[in-house]
């Protein structure tokens, strides 16, 4: 499952600063609006300690780590939807994104460009906010056209995709985020902005932060994050925080178990997974040709300084298909 997060937010508020900070590409960053159009991407290893342990213990020359993936893109701007600024042809960069990451301009200095005039984070906040909604409401009315065409052929599915069409729609126009539809197939076929989780980034000093600021952010149940982006030097809890919004978890393969290969991998899954969607994610194939998974947790395989070790002393679980895998379990799967 790849996890890809693109970064918005208004123009020159410090978008690429932070794609910088986490990629460590040499991207461009300047002092006016609209610096970034095409897309930047870039992949970010996540920092895993059990990683390396057990590399360590296999003396695995290869680690391979989950990843991310970032996505910068060009700056929105009011009235982005209806073709202002550089038009909003952008937002499909991140339609397929997992989680948005909207940078917010708390920092005040005079000399850096606000589109604007001054900044105000929680207009800007909602300015973004209008914009994927507008983006979204114009997929919507495109999809709902479609539906309602092909409703007289009275397909149960169709009557429900309408009904959760309009209800989706209105929470929209209410100017309401509809992350509690996430799951709903049709509200995922149309990778909808405002469906997604977000995580807002406050750029800027924590006395950049005032009480008004704090008590919006609280009211509208918003997950943030404070960095001043031209002090910071690293940003991995925003990765962090991404994996616990989107209940991810790691498990780990070990090639020299397996299929002989010298390297030792950790894999992203969402909580809950069964044994047998988790080898999918491996490969395509072992889910259909899955038999069976030996499991171990990671630090109890460190304890015992082995897997033969660890197989001698009955600590090597045999599970079958529907076994929810945990976070940390090392696998070696056993497919036809
Ligand atoms: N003082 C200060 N300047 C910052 C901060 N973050 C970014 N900047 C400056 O703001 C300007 C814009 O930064 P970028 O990262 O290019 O902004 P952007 O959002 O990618 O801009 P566009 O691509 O034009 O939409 C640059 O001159 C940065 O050096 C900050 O935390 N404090
Ligand atoms: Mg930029």
């Amino acid at each position: 499952m790849k996890l890809s997060i693109g970064i918005v937010g208004l123009p020159n508020v410090g978008k690429s600063t932070l794609f910088k900070i986490l990629t460590k590409q040499q991207v461009h960053i300047a002092n006016y609006p609209f610096a970034t159009i095409d897309p930047n991407v870039g992949v970010v290893s996540v920092p895993d300690e059990r990683l390396e342990k057990l590399v360590k213990l296999f003396a695995s020359k290869k680690v391979i780590p989950a990843v991310v993936e970032f996505y910068d893109i060009a700056g929105l701007v009011k009235g982005a939807y209806k073709g202002e600024g550089l038009g909003n042809q952008f937002l499909t960069h991140i339609r397929d994104c997992r989680i948005i990451v909207q940078v917010v301009r708390c920092f005040k200095q005079n000399d850096i460009v606000h589109i604007e005039g001054t900044p105000d984070p929680i207009r800007d906040i909602e300015t973004i906010k209008t914009e994927l909604g507008l983006k979204d409401l114009e997929t919507i009315g495109r999809r709902l056209e479609k539906a309602e065409s092909q409703a007289k052929s009275g397909d149960k599915k169709i009557v429900k995709d309408i009904e959760i069409i309009k209800k989706i729609k209105s929470e929209i126009e209410k100017g309401e985020f509809i992350t509690d539809f996430a799951k709903e197939q049709i509200v995922q076929e149309m990778q909808l902005l405002t469906a997604k989780k977000q995580i807002i980034l406050l750029n800027g000093d924590e006395e950049d932060i005032d009480e008004k600021l704090k008590k919006y952010l609280t009211e509208s149940k918003a997950n943030y994050i404070v960095a001043d982006l031209t002090k910071t030097e690293n940003l991995l809890k925003l990765i962090s925080q991404s994996y616990e919004l989107l209940n991810l978890i790691s498990f780990f393969t070990i090639g020299v178990l397996t299929d002989g290969e010298d390297e030792v991998r950790a894999w992203a899954i969402e909580k809950g997974t069964k044994a047998r969607e988790a080898a999918g994610v491996i490969h395509t194939d072992f889910e259909h040709k899955f038999i069976r998974a030996e499991i171990i947790n990671w630090q109890k395989l460190i304890e015992t300084e082995g897997w033969n070790q660890a197989k001698h002393k009955g600590l090597i679980r045999i599970e079958g298909k529907e076994y929810v895998v945990q976070d940390g379990d090392v696998m070696v799967l056993k497919h036809g």
